[in-house]
């Protein structure tokens, strides 16, 4: 049995997507983050980081429970575990993870505190919105250098790169960003939107 332990929010999407797309059952424990269910000792006793997503596997790589947090290192488990949304081939595998790092290092972080300096911040602070709104622009710049001439972010295939990034730019609206000013994300968003596994995923916890 898998049993997640999330949010409705960027970094929780990552993991129902990637469960979706393997076709995996679990059970889904919804973790209040507004109001601070991350840290009843419960849950801190699975990740001391008070973050969701936490994923337990009771069929860990020797047979037994495995705990994991990090969005990143659970999709990589995930993958790895299935031999599914990564890519076989060396070469390939390293591009893969670079652009997973990329999500994991630049784009949660920098769009996250967009979303936070521009609609959670209690009061508006212009150098902050300035400094994040500004890094997420030149962020969709980037994945819009990349994404054109290719289908998927890296590996030539659909991969884990792919679904760490979806759930932030399906977020483009809270972050000021205007997606027809990157036409290379917009085709990348919209067939990522078209995959019946990511339409799930998005509404995990129900
Ligand atoms: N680097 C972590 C970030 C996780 C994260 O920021 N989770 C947020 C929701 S998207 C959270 O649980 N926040 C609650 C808190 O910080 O107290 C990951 O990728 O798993």
């Amino acid at each position: 049995m898998i049993t997640l332990y999330t949010w409705g929010t960027p970094n929780g999407r990552k993991i129902s997507i990637a469960l979706e797309e393997l076709n995996l059952t679990y059970e889904v424990r919804p973790i209040d983050i507004t109001r601070q269910a991350q840290f009843d000792p419960a849950f801190l006793a699975l990740n001391p980081n008070n973050k969701i997503p936490v994923l337990v596997d009771d069929d860990g790589p020797d047979g037994a429970p495995i705990t994991l947090i990090e969005s990143g290192a659970i999709l990589l488990y995930l993958a790895e575990k299935h031999g599914a949304l990564i890519p076989a081939d060396p070469r390939e595998r390293y591009d893969m993870q670079q652009w997973l790092m990329f999500q994991m290092g630049s784009v949660g972080p920098m769009l996250g505190q967009a979303h936070h300096f521009l609609r959670f911040a209690p009061e508006r602070i212009h150098y902050a919105i300035d400094r994040y709104t500004g890094e997420t622009a030149r962020i969709y710049g980037v994945l819009n250098t990349r994404l054109d001439g290719r289908n998927w972010l890296a590996g030539g295939t659909y991969s884990i790169a792919d679904i760490a990034t979806y759930p932030w730019i399906a977020r483009h609206d809270w972050q000021g960003i205007d997606l027809a000013r990157y036409p290379k994300v917009q085709r990348w968003f919209m067939a990522m939107a078209d995959r019946p596994a990511v339409r799930r995923g998005m509404e995990i916890p129900r």
